[in-house]
């Protein structure tokens, strides 16, 4: 009798205030892909590493906390970009302290290049790693960098 496949791990790709706009927003920042087009590229990503990815964006400090909850239970690793929480949410990095698998922060925008104010990120202090400044390609990397994190199956 053969074993039954283990399912594949699960990562949350977690995404903040105004990211809804992509593709409408300040083109010359974020570039001219949508949030569509980012979830598109996270699920094929994720399919060929191994991964299932639940791609969610909220507007709302406390929704984002509550799924970064949720993932202790149910996800593997996260990826987050927390757009402009990132500079200002010490709810959303203790949330995150109390998760004990890999986190990767991500910015479409090299945040370092930019205002004084964007370059502080709270987030960074309890993130595994961080990719800022190479647009949406960074989602693209980050479930590369939990795939090996994870040893997921094509990840290593
Ligand atoms: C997105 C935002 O909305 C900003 O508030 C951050 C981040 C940068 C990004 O580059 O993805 O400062």
């Amino acid at each position: 009798m053969s074993a039954e496949p283990r399912p594949s791990p699960v990562v949350f790709v977690l995404n903040g205030p105004n990211l809804n706009l992509l593709g409408k927003r300040q083109q010359e920042i974020y570039g001219s892909e949508t949030l569509a087009d980012i979830e598109r590229l996270c699920h094929d990503t994720a399919s060929r590493l191994g991964l299932r990815v639940d791609f969610r964006q909220s507007n709302a400090e406390h929704v984002l906390i509550d799924w970064i909850h949720a993932a202790r239970e149910e996800a593997a690793g996260i990826v987050i970009n927390p757009a402009a929480y990132t500079h200002t949410s010490v709810a959303i990095m203790d949330a995150l302290a109390a998760y004990s698998r890999p986190i990767l922060e991500v910015h479409i925008s090299n945040i370092h290049k930019r205002e004084p104010f964007r370059q502080h990120s709270y987030v960074s202090a309890v993130a595994s790693a961080v990719i800022s400044g190479c647009g949406s390609q960074g989602y693209a990397l980050a479930l590369t960098r939990i795939a090996h994190l994870i040893e997921a199956p094509a990840g290593r």
